[in-house]
């Protein structure tokens, strides 16, 4: 009896796996609000379409990106920062919607870190064979606060290193629903994700789309 009461609970909020250090992944975490999150991200992509950014080394990347909130991260031949203006409208970029500071709050919580208020959210969006190299997020200005990822779409794997580049990544497969909240000893471990296979998402067709939630200032 007790143990189908809590096999229930299991289903609706999985507990957290661990990942490395610091990490944990909430598998299928978005579930409850996925029509809700996905409907709020049709918007902003309206107002601040995806786009393909420039290295400061000047590749394109290959991840088209846009944000929400009240900063953006943006690169361009100047380099890697977090400005409040979307350099391809000159106006700010879209709030975040509750929906989205809530499910971020939400999980970060479930993470144990309480309180977590983001003002940045980088959207990726990955084609086919789009991939991101291994690097580390260090733009923001506290890194005691954890980054929360939601992925959607097509399932990618993802690359977890350690503090150096050479480090050898670990693969984690994440999939549609699936969050994942990391801080700590971690914080500044180099990641990246492989390139992404090709199918379709029953939801959203042939992509992978990844939010990342940040506290920038
Ligand atoms: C992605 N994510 O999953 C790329 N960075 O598309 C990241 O680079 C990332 O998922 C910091 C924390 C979580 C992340
Ligand atoms: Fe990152």
């Amino acid at each position: 009896m007790t143990a189908d009461l809590f096999q229930h609970i299991g289903d609706l909020r999985p507990s957290p796996e661990a990942m490395v250090e610091g990490a944990v992944l909430l598998r299928g975490f978005v579930r409850p609000v996925e029509a809700e999150l996905i409907a709020a991200l049709r918007a902003i992509i309206q107002q601040a379409p995806f786009r393909h950014m420039e290295t400061p080394g000047g590749h394109r990347m290959s991840v088209a990106m846009t944000n929400c909130g009240g900063f953006g991260w943006v690169t361009d031949r100047s380099g890697y920062r977090y400005d409040a203006l979307d350099p391809c409208s000159g106006k700010p970029w879209p709030s975040m919607p509750p929906v989205f500071r809530e499910l971020a709050a939400q999980a970060a919580d479930c993470a144990g870190f309480a309180q977590f208020a983001p003002d940045a959210c980088l959207i990726n969006r990955y084609a086919p064979g789009a991939r991101m190299s291994l690097h580390q997020d260090r733009d923001e200005i506290d890194f005691s606060n954890p980054i929360v990822s939601v992925s959607l779409g097509l399932p990618a794997i993802f690359l977890f290193g350690g503090l150096k580049r050479s480090d050898k990544p670990q693969r984690f497969r994440l999939a549609h629903g699936d969050v994942v909240v990391w801080g700590g000893p971690s914080r500044l471990f180099f990641h990246g994700v492989a390139p992404l296979a090709d199918g379709e998402h029953g939801l959203l067709g042939r992509q992978r789309i990844n939010l990342t939630f940040r506290k920038a200032r």
